[in-house]
């Protein structure tokens, strides 16, 4: 705690008793409950009192530098930093520290049996700085958006348990943020990013949160348990009917693992009240006990790089010893009196309304009299004015919808194909129709079908259109062609060059 915070002498007697308890973290409360923290990870706030180093480190698209992310004083992250950092350019999380002071950061995580990735190294891609705004008590910070292919790791850790040594793992989640594929997990997963079939059975003991794995009663999304080839939801594998959804927008996951044959999980709307008990008992067989754990701590993947979930990470920490009931209920109403709240996606002077009518022109030199049109479902670029016919006008105008996967953020549909709609697909930007059969298919399509207009990457009046489940990707035109496009990332149309104007746009009055 810098000097000048601490309270006067004359406000002693009061003003210290509320200032230590308004900020006591989470980690706080599980040493006091004599299971420490071995890994603390945040990029909102500090899970300390007086933690005040580096949250979380984010690396800028213009020129790769990095810096760091601290607290105020109030423990949560000063976005002032960020913002400032990476004005007219873009930003990636980079790094999350461990608060703990044992080192066990999370980096970029390296590929797995599982899953390779176009990223320098095979490695998964970084998380988008801006994908997750938050307030915490009224103050604005950033969570970890995480999108298929994206993952945080650290191979060589220390403390985090091993065999089956007893621990237990908190994480604050998105139940609005989700899907049915393995694995958004966060938790402690093999050292060598490998699955090696049946004998690794409990060589992972982490949260997963989604709506895959073995289920429980409702819609989901599920708290359940990735403990190597197998979610799980309770004792079998099959679904856990006792247990129940948990979709609400900040939710707080509880994983256990006692030493001998015992583990537990655990989960509590975020937002209000106390935790349930979802599962307490012994493992699924003895393929599981004694755990095989081996001590990496794994974000947003499974232990073998399984990387199609997806979901949203506020903060997170894993003990040394398993926490009882009473040190976990005592965390939630921390976390509950630390006020999580949402905030809007959009960053811009966005003053189109539902219903109405857009046409979207490029403001890259080359292209500055071009407009985004499609043709069929092709999107492309193409010169329109006042004068072009009047299927051109349509083909290049788009109503604006509350968005389809989010309601924070707006869907486009087509003003030539009335119930086709503005979608990314493997990257590129197409207009297509909703299918009508699976949820999963249906949940895909309307995510991917969802855009966050922001201030112009190269500068206001201008706006750019942030895909709402891959937030490091923009609408970018590329020889013509419009795709969702990162700065920097690993494919031609994610180039460096030219990528402020290019994923820049002029948004007016549709020409239909
Ligand atoms: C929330 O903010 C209020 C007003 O600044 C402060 O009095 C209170 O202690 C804060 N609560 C927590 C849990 O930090
Ligand atoms: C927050 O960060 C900004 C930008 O770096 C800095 O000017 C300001 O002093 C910081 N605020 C506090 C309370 O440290
Ligand atoms: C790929 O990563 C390696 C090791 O981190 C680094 O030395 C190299 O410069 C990177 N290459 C590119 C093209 O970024
Ligand atoms: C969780 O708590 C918030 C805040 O009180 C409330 O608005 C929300 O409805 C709760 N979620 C569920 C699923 O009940
Ligand atoms: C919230 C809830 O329904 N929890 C139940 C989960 O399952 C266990 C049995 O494994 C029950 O004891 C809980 O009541």
């Amino acid at each position: 705690m810098p000097v000048f915070s601490k309270p006067s002498l004359g406000a002693f007697a009061l003003g210290f008793a509320l200032a230590a308890h308004a900020a006591e973290g989470p980690c706080d409360i599980y040493k006091a409950g004599g299971t420490p923290c071995v890994a603390a990870h945040s990029t909102v706030r500090a899970l300390y009192d007086g933690y005040t180093d580096a949250l979380y480190q984010i690396q800028r698209g213009s020129d790769d530098a990095t810096t760091d992310v601290t607290p105020l004083p109030n423990g949560v992250a000063n976005i002032s930093i960020q913002d400032s950092f990476c004005a007219a350019t873009t930003c990636l999380i980079s790094k999350i520290y461990d608060q703990s002071n044992t080192g066990n950061h999370l980096y970029q995580a390296p590929p797995g049996s599982a899953d390779q990735n176009p990223e320098n190294g095979s490695r998964d891609y970084l998380a988008s700085a801006i994908g997750a705004p938050v307030t915490v008590n009224g103050t604005k910070a950033y969570g970890v958006f995480i999108p298929p292919k994206t993952g945080y790791r650290n191979d060589k850790t220390k403390s985090i348990a091993t065999g089956d040594d007893p621990e237990g793992m908190y994480a604050i989640l998105d139940g609005t943020h989700m899907n049915h594929f393995c694995c958004f997990d966060y938790g402690n997963a093999e050292t060598d990013n490998t699955d090696h079939g049946g004998s690794d059975n409990g060589a992972m003991e982490a949260i997963y949160f989604g709506i895959g794995g073995y289920q429980g009663s409702g819609n989901g999304p599920w708290v359940q348990a990735d403990l190597e080839n197998g979610m799980f939801s309770g004792s079998g594998r099959s679904k856990n009917e006792d247990n129940h959804s948990m979709p609400d927008k900040f939710v707080t996951a509880i994983v256990k693992g006692d030493k001998g044959n015992h583990w537990a999980i655990r989960a509590g709307n975020a937002s209000e009240g106390a935790l349930e008990t979802m599962y307490d008992g012994e493992r699924h067989d003895s393929s599981y006990s004694p755990m095989k754990k081996q001590g990496a701590i794994v974000l947003g993947i499974g232990g073998d790089n399984s990387d199609r979930g997806q979901g949203t990470f506020y903060e997170g920490a894993i003990t040394s010893g398993y926490p009882s009931d009473d040190t976990e209920n005592k965390v939630q109403a921390n976390i509950v009196a630390a006020k999580y709240a949402a905030t809007s996606l959009i960053s811009a002077k966005w003053s189109f309304h539902i219903g109405q009518s857009i046409s979207l022109r490029a403001t890259t030199d080359c292209c500055n009299t071009r407009y985004i049109t499609h043709i069929g479902e092709d999107v492309k670029t193409e010169l329109v004015s006042s004068s072009s016919s009047d299927d051109l006008k349509r083909q290049a105008s788009f109503v604006v919808h509350t968005g389809r996967g989010s309601k924070d953020c707006y869907s486009f549909e087509s003003w030539d194909q009335p119930g086709s709609w503005l979608r990314h697909s493997n990257y590129q930007l197409k207009v297509d129709k909703p299918p009508t059969e699976e949820a999963t298919d249906i949940q895909q399509f309307n995510e991917d079908a969802t855009f966050c207009p922001q201030t112009g990457i190269n500068g206001d009046g201008h706006f750019s259109m942030r895909s709402w489940s891959y937030p490091t990707r923009y609408w970018r035109h590329y020889n013509g062609v419009l795709y969702i496009a990162s700065n920097g990332g690993p494919h031609d149309f994610d180039a460096k060059y030219s990528f402020n104007d290019d994923v820049s746009w002029d948004v007016t009055q549709g020409f239909a």
